[in-house]
């Protein structure tokens, strides 16, 4: 589908939906890296700190020589650090955007004289075409980006997944108090904010939509029985915006729905691979214990 015809559907929901694949143009990129310096937004710091800990043993899992297989352009320290201890025969960084991936791709070249890179270019939320394995191989999904899935999308890509690789390396967000996960998706510096109101500047600018960001506001807060942060923008006011063709209104306190962010206890996602084929082999975590990374192994 195209990113209209996404917007389109997603609008026409009786709860206003849109894919959060979409924040990440240009600005919305540029907004997240600030988002994993914030203060409150422990993730990213959690997940360098545990891979740091643990690099011998994840490398033990994972195998020196291995082909690595990223879901995403290889652009974090995180990345880095798993390629400099475990010389991978061969990098495979997947992404949707061909222009992160030829950057990403020189740096690393550059850095790593020695490593062989290997872009696809591809949605890995659908079926990926990739060269055929030479040996083993790992795919690293870092960051918690499988917590932006659903549960049911999530088992879906593990699922596909096992026909790429043998073993996984998957970043996940732990359950934790839900102030400290309320504090990171509404920073006191807004830019979480600007990120979620950004989505409405892409449709505008793309598009040609006529949203008014100023008369939407973030709101994002932990759904405990879903086990999920969900991010809305709420219209302050009652409201018609046009999109092309198409008129949506808006009721005076009415939301979009931009983001689900799961947090899943060490056990649940284990559970969740499982039924996708996968036994979880290792587990580590940060310190604190605010962020798991987890070492599957095919069934
Ligand atoms: C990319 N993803 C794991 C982030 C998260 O925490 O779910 C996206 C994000 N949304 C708001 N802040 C960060």
């Amino acid at each position: 589908m195209s990113f209209l015809e996404d917007v389109v559907t997603g609008l026409s929901l009786p709860q206003k939906a849109l894919p959060p694949k979409y924040f990440y143009d240009d600005a919305g990129s540029r907004l997240f890296e600030r988002i994993c310096r914030l203060p409150e937004y422990y993730l990213t710091r959690a997940e360098l700190e545990l891979t740091r800990k643990h690099l011998a043993s994840i490398t033990r899992f994972a195998r020196k020589g291995c082909e690595l297989l990223e879901y995403g352009s290889g652009e974090s320290l995180k990345t880095r650090l798993l390629i400099r201890a475990l010389r991978p025969r061969i990098y495979l960084p997947v992404d949707i955007s061909v222009s992160a991936l030829e950057q990403a791709a020189k740096r690393l070249v550059r850095e790593f004289p020695w490593l062989h890179v290997v872009p696809v270019a591809a949605d890995f939320s659908r079926s990926l075409d990739l060269p055929a394995a030479q040996g083993p191989r790992v795919a690293y999904f870092p960051g918690s980006t499988i917590g932006n899935l659903t549960p049911e999308e999530a088992h879906g890509f593990l699922a596909r997944g096992r026909a790429h690789a043998g073993h996984m390396l998957i970043g996940t967000d732990l359950k934790k108090d839900a102030n400290v996960l309320h504090a990171a998706y509404n920073d006191s510096r807004g830019v979480t904010a600007a990120f979620n109101l950004n989505l409405l500047a892409r449709i505008n600018r793309d598009l040609g939509a006529d949203f008014d960001p100023r008369r939407f506001s973030h709101y994002a807060f932990y759904n405990a029985p879903c086990s999920r942060i969900e991010m809305h923008l709420v219209s302050l006011r009652e409201q018609d915006v046009r999109i092309g063709a198409h008129r949506f209104s808006f009721a005076r306190g009415e939301s979009i729905h931009t983001e689900n962010s799961y947090k899943y206890s060490v056990e649940e996602f284990r559970a969740l691979a499982a039924a996708a084929g996968f036994e979880g082999k290792k587990t580590w975590t940060d310190r604190k214990g605010l962020f798991a990374l987890h070492g599957l192994t095919a069934t």
